[in-house]
């Protein structure tokens, strides 16, 4: 039904090519995520963690001073409880995801997945070596068989530790021990969580706490850590490439499939079903110039960076994707999906086509994925995107899109920093070290239409760069940054400050590195540890001038994320609001508690200025700690691409005048 706008669209949304289509969805009284939030207030009691549902004597509202559930249950047990369900149901869900990667990875080692293979080698033997497993003499089959063997045991393990967990620097890895929150299973660390939480069990909410840590970990050294180095292995380790990004991406005269989600592995087959010959003739047989593919979400940011495979936005792009009346086909998988999909494909001729056996919406067509048919399901998919061209019907594709430059895997920014032979984060350190680099900041997570969609994020990014700050990204932060135009070599001119120009221009980087999806965060914790035991920047992750941000962040997922990173030694801020913010002593647990033991902490900031605040001061601190010179940026910027472009700005007898002297 529709919903009178209260707010502006540039109120909803940041992004001008939300705009447009806000205003046409209001004109057809089309209601969206935007309108819905808007039409209903977030509940007072459950926004701030108070309401307890674990049981049926419940659910208890505690809302007065000292009030506790039926069975006496606290606002900390109750708010530890759904922290801890957080992190667990986002642990699950990313995890699970690397589980499937895994099952994938040993179907193609016994030569059972169509049209999969091993694209990245070298990866496959670094993954080995993490875990052990003799390369020498062996075919690539032989050692992928073996890795997803060990991948899958880690889901299933029960004792002992995940074997990942030593890619942390030691010191950290010894903390974990020490306070016994190292996983020891995927899986168990997940049924833990749900176990402690049931009703009539662990009552302490520190204790609580102390297992999603443990949980978290078992995501981010486990789970996502599996789901990241098995997609390089079989689709290809990131690298640079220039691509495309917003709904201006869609062709009027093309066939259009989106693919949004979280999964590559049918996506990555998409790709070569798009390009397949007969099939293009098929598209201009019923009229098109061709078929184009676009992605949403975290689908879209690994196609975007693999393949260049251009992204029609982030998450709050996926309704105004059909509401651009352009699309033939939405295909999703897992995570991220509205189920407001089909409804609203109903206003026009897009089909909704559910992909995972776990993922089905009523009202979408299903067609299920399986890795040992994943090439002809992937030409099912687009032949039948094209037979629905014939049917669209007014079309309005906002002129909007930016270039973008995705694909800095830590291998690549290894390479970068030192070349083929001597790649390394020397260069790096060094920059921080100095001073050019003020510190580094990871800007991740979703967009949330309880706040303006990107706003948070351009402008936390915008004012990061601006101080100096390094920024590296993932998730739908990503690709907020990357409608933005920070993701390119000339943001460093426009936007950075003098030292951190000065890196770029030197290396020829972009000032905010596009690292992938939401489970690449596993990159960052890479890149992070190897910065720890590169030297000069101290001996644990806790010790660097860094910080992890979530200013728009919606789902579970963010939740694990965050958590694993604070576990890991990073100081984390979360926007929009508190979920537990009933209880201050959770909220006190997560960050002053934590930050005594584990060097890392969460905390929830909702403004811009003050997430920024927060993080440079904290960035500073750890330069003190480290005995680094203070932040100066008055003793940078004078070399470089800026010093030639003030030279190539200056009038021709200026510079005549200065390279030969005052004419006579
Ligand atoms: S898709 S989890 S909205 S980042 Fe990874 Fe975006 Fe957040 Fe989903």
């Amino acid at each position: 039904m529709s919903k009178k706008i209260a707010k502006t669209p540039e109120q909803f949304s940041a992004d001008p090519a939300a705009w447009e289509i806000l205003l046409r969805a209001d004109k057809m009284g089309i209601g969206t995520a935007f309108t819905r939030a808007q039409a209903m207030p977030a509940c007072p009691i459950g926004e701030k963690g108070m309401c307890c549902s674990m049981c049926l004597m419940g659910p208890c509202r505690l809302v007065k001073d000292g009030q506790v559930g039926v069975c006496g249950a606290t606002l900390e047990t109750v708010g530890a409880r759904i922290f801890a369900r957080h992190v667990a149901a986002g642990s699950a869900a990313h995890s699970d995801h690397g589980r499937d990667l895994a099952f994938t990875l040993k179907a193609v080692a016994e030569g059972q997945a169509q049209g999969f293979t091993i694209r990245d080698p070298y990866k496959l033997r670094a993954v080995a070596g993490h875990m052990g497993i003799p390369v020498n003499g062996r075919s690539d089959a032989e050692i992928a068989g073996q890795i997803a063997d060990k991948a899958i045991g880690e889901f299933g393990q029960q004792k002992g530790e995940l074997v990942f967990l030593k890619r942390a620097p030691k010191k950290r890895y010894e903390l974990w021990k020490e306070l016994g929150i190292a996983p020891r299973g995927i899986d168990r660390e997940v049924v833990e969580v749900l176990h402690r939480t049931h009703m009539g069990d662990d009552q302490d909410a520190e204790h609580i706490l102390d297992q999603a840590l443990r949980c978290s970990l078992s995501d981010g050294w486990g789970g996502s850590m599996l789901a990241t180095d098995i997609s390089d292995i079989l689709f290809g380790t990131p690298s640079p490439l220039v691509s495309q990004v917003n709904l201006g991406v869609l062709r009027d005269d093309e066939v259009n499939i989106v693919v949004h989600g979280h999964e590559p592995t049918l996506s990555e087959m998409m790709v070569t079903a798009l390009n397949d010959p007969e099939l293009v003739a098929y598209a201009k047989s019923k009229g098109a110039q061709g078929i184009n593919m676009a992605g949403i979400c975290c689908t879209s940011n690994e196609t975007l960076m693999r393949q260049g495979i251009p992204s029609a936005g982030n998450f709050l792009h996926q309704e105004l994707a059909i509401l651009t009346g352009a699309v033939e086909a939405m295909v999703v998988d897992v995570q991220c999906i509205m189920q407001a999909l089909p409804n609203l494909a109903d206003n026009f001729h897009t089909e909704i086509i559910t992909t995972s056996p776990k993922v089905k919406i009523s009202g979408a067509t299903h067609i299920p994925f399986d890795e040992h048919h994943a090439l002809d399901i992937a030409k099912t998919i687009v032949r039948r995107a094209i037979d629905n061209y014939p049917n669209r019907g007014d079309v309005l594709i906002p002129n909007v899109v930016s270039d973008v430059v995705p694909g800095f895997s830590h291998e690549y920014i290894n390479y970068m920093l030192g070349g083929s032979f001597r790649a390394s984060l020397r260069p790096l350190n060094d920059a921080i070290m100095s001073g050019r680099i003020r510190g580094v900041a990871a800007n991740v997570g979703c967009n949330n239409p309880r706040v303006q969609q990107d706003g948070l994020h351009n402008a936390v990014v915008a004012q990061l760069l601006a101080n100096d700050v390094l920024v590296v990204e993932t998730g739908c932060g990503a690709l907020a940054s990357a409608k933005c135009g920070f993701l390119l070599g000339e943001a460093a001119m426009e936007w950075a400050g003098p030292g951190l120009r000065e890196v770029c221009e030197a290396v020829g980087i972009p000032p905010v590195l596009h690292m992938g999806s939401c489970v690449d965060n596993t990159r960052i914790l890479t890149v992070l540890s190897q910065m720890a035991t590169e030297g000069g920047l101290g001996d644990d992750i806790s010790d660097i001038p860094a910080v992890g941000l979530a200013p728009e962040w919606m789902s579970e997922k963010a939740m694990a994320i965050a958590a694993y990173a604070a576990a890991s030694g990073a100081y984390v801020i979360m926007g929009v609001h508190n979920p537990v913010g009933g209880s201050a002593e959770v909220t006190r647990i997560l960050s002053d508690v934590w930050e005594r033991k584990l060097g890392g902490k969460i905390e929830f900031v909702a403004d811009a200025d003050e997430i920024v605040e927060r993080s440079l001061a904290h960035i500073d601190k750890k330069r003190a700690a480290l005995k680094l010179p203070p932040y100066e940026p008055d003793k940078w910027g004078k070399s470089g691409d800026s010093r030639m472009q003030a030279w190539m700005e200056l009038p021709v007898e200026m510079q005549a005048e200065a390279l030969y002297g005052a004419p006579a």
